[in-house]
């Protein structure tokens, strides 16, 4: 892979960097992505699964479908791509990662202060009374947990369409890709939002934007450069070229 000379000098001398990863870093671990031809969503409706009243409707078919994926996400590993990401926290003073998913594998491989826009599968609250509830147990004979201290329906902490973000997350991340000189785009289709405006917001403050994917997206028109192929085979790169 080519790194432009206008990449390389940035990266140098850069000590201000925003990251905004998707379901893609993670594809190397195992874990699939939402969209393309062998997406979740290809063989799954995201209606019925991914909204509070697909929930309400049927809590116990969610949890089944979550619980699912929580223990495939705990028998895979971190990849190249996470551990990358891990080092350029230490290489880069004002370094922000700012990530879509919801797997984990980002604080697995070392990174720190994580802003995680869609939550986290390891973490779920009562939707009554919204405490955190640690270690759900959903078993055959519990199919739907329910909370300790008011009995309410306890829920995934992961953010549905139609819902909000976590109080402040997106606001942190909106300042991160305000003020940084370069703007990762990191195995992310780019469709959702409001994720999907934070490349556009450090473009529109400066930033040069650069894209790494497996194809091109629906913002590769508004980058500065797309980075085509795996981001567990180029974000090792760009570790390298900073660490030289
Ligand atoms: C590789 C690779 C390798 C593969 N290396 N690359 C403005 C305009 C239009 C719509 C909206 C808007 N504002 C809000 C909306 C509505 C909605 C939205 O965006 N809808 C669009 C889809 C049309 N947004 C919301 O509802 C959000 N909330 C919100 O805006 O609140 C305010 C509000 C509230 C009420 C009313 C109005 C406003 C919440 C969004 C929550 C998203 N949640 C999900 C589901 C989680 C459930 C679960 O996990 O079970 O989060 S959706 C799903 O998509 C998941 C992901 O985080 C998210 C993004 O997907 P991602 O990561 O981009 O994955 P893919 O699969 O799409 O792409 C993978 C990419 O990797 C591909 O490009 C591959 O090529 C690449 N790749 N291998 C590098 N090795």
């Amino acid at each position: 892979m080519n790194i432009s000379d206008k990449l390389r000098a940035l990266l140098h001398m850069t000590e201000s960097m925003c990251v905004l990863t998707g379901a893609g870093i993670s594809a190397e671990s195992g874990v699939e992505t939402f969209r393309g031809s062998n997406g979740l969503w290809s063989k799954l409706k995201p209606e019925e699964l991914a909204n509070f009243d697909a929930f309400m409707r049927n809590p116990e078919l969610v949890w089944e479908w979550y619980n699912y994926r929580k223990t495939l996400i705990h028998d895979v590993k971190p990849n190249p791509g996470h551990y990358a990401l891990a080092r350029m926290q230490e290489l880069v003073s004002d370094f922000t990662l700012v990530t879509q998913n919801i797997d984990n594998l980002h604080i697995r491989a070392g990174s720190k202060n994580v802003l995680e826009l869609h939550g986290n599968i390891e973490r779920s609250y009562c939707i009554d009374c919204g405490k955190f509830a640690a270690d759900v147990e959903v078993s055959s004979e519990n199919k739907v947990p329910h909370c300790p201290t008011c009995n309410g329906i306890i829920r995934p902490d992961i953010v549905w369409f139609g819902e909000m973000l976590p109080e402040g997350v997106f606001e942190a991340a909106a300042k991160a890709a305000n003020r940084c000189e370069l703007f990762l785009t990191v195995g992310t289709s780019a469709v959702v939002y409001p994720a999907a405006s934070l490349p556009l917001i450090a473009r529109k403050n400066g930033a040069y934007v650069v894209e790494i994917n497996m194809e091109r997206t629906e913002i590769s028109h508004n980058v500065h450069e797309t980075l085509l192929g795996k981001a567990g085979e180029i974000l090792p790169q760009l570790v390298k070229v900073k660490e030289e």
